[in-house]
């Protein structure tokens, strides 16, 4: 391999540790949960116990392939002090990780040393250690480069659960954030033994009907503001088709891809507002740049933020969006 990870200072700190925590964000995607499995199964010993969990929400079921999922919990109930060394993976920054981020790190940096292993080009590297790699299109990429140089040994289980998180992020080798390493670290993960079938079935091909029918109405209220387009997705919606958020996660792609669409936003409703998730097709629309004007963040093609407040609120960041990526400037905007 050409392009090593070198970090003694992880190595060290491994090293010195007996009680390792690893967490990942809120609402997890496959390299979140990927990255928590791979750091148990390099690094747990008898020696060393290796905790994990997550900041808020469930593994998605998309996941179930992997073997071991239930040592996944909840950071808010798990002690930070009783670790010796706690690793955050695939959090740009504390408030990524779920409401308790802020807390977690904060407790964790008191005591112990805090690893950050990202490839968010928003990293606020808030921790003592931080390995973080925007040309990476996953946190599992960096992470089997992390691996190979500390000597990790390879089986095919390893190598799936790797794969899969690099397969999640870049949506099958198809994300503009998918390079030459990308590929090289996929087909050594391959080589090992990965089941890229088994991945991609589950990733890509299987879907329960419940998501069939969530998108079916999230498709139906689509609506469009100048050249961006965007739907919404209710706990209504949730309850009426028996799907929960997880499900919806494809549609801001699908949406991306329609002609003429600049911009897509997803936006689930919360009780104090929304959630909102973002893509763009066009290399000219950044819209991490777009979703960091309403404080979040993310990559230039996939982005999110959160809107606090009632649907005045929800009008200003879609008339906003549209303003600012709006090839015909001056052109009216559509009230929505
Ligand atoms: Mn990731």
């Amino acid at each position: 391999m050409n392009y090593p990870v070198e970090s003694p200072q992880i190595r060290d700190a491994i090293k010195r540790s007996e009680r390792i925590l690893a967490v990942s964000h809120a609402n997890p995607d496959a390299d979140a949960v990927a990255s928590l499995m791979s750091f148990k199964r390099a690094f747990e010993t008898d020696a060393r116990s290796v905790t994990l969990a997550l900041g808020a929400g469930t593994v998605p079921e998309t996941l179930v392939f992997i073997e071991g999922l239930d040592a996944i919990g909840l950071a808010d109930e798990i002690d930070v002090s009783e670790f010796d060394l706690v690793a955050l993976l695939d959090c740009a920054d504390e408030e990524r990780v779920g409401p308790v981020g802020e807390t977690v790190v904060a407790d964790a940096l008191k005591h112990a040393p805090v690893i950050n292993i990202d490839h968010h080009v928003t990293n606020s590297r808030y921790a003592t250690i931080n390995l973080v790699d925007p040309d990476a299109a996953a946190t599992c990429e960096i992470l089997q480069l992390l691996y190979e140089d500390l000597g990790i040994p390879f089986d095919a289980d390893m190598a799936t659960i790797l794969l899969s998180g690099i397969q999640g992020d870049t949506l099958g080798l198809r994300t503009p954030s998918t390079t030459g390493r990308t590929l090289q670290v996929s087909a050594q993960l391959l080589d090992h033994g990965a089941d890229l079938d088994t991945i991609v079935d589950h990733l890509f091909r299987i879907r329960p009907y419940s998501t069939l029918k969530l998108w079916a109405q999230a498709l139906s209220r689509v609506e469009t503001v100048g050249e961006l387009i965007w739907t919404e997705i209710t706990p209504e919606m949730l309850e009426e088709s028996g799907a929960d958020e997880s499900e919806a996660e494809g549609i801001v792609n699908f949406l991306a891809g329609t002609r003429g669409a600049r911009a897509a936003a997803m936006l689930y409703r919360k009780p104090d507002g929304w959630r909102v998730s973002m893509r763009s097709l066009t290399e000219d629309v950044d819209v991490s740049e777009l979703t960091g004007l309403f404080g979040g963040g993310g990559h230039s093609r996939a982005a999110g933020c959160s809107l606090t407040g009632d649907e005045s609120v929800r009008e200003t960041f879609l008339n906003t969006v549209s303003e600012r990526i709006s090839t015909s400037p001056g052109a009216s905007i559509v009230r929505v």
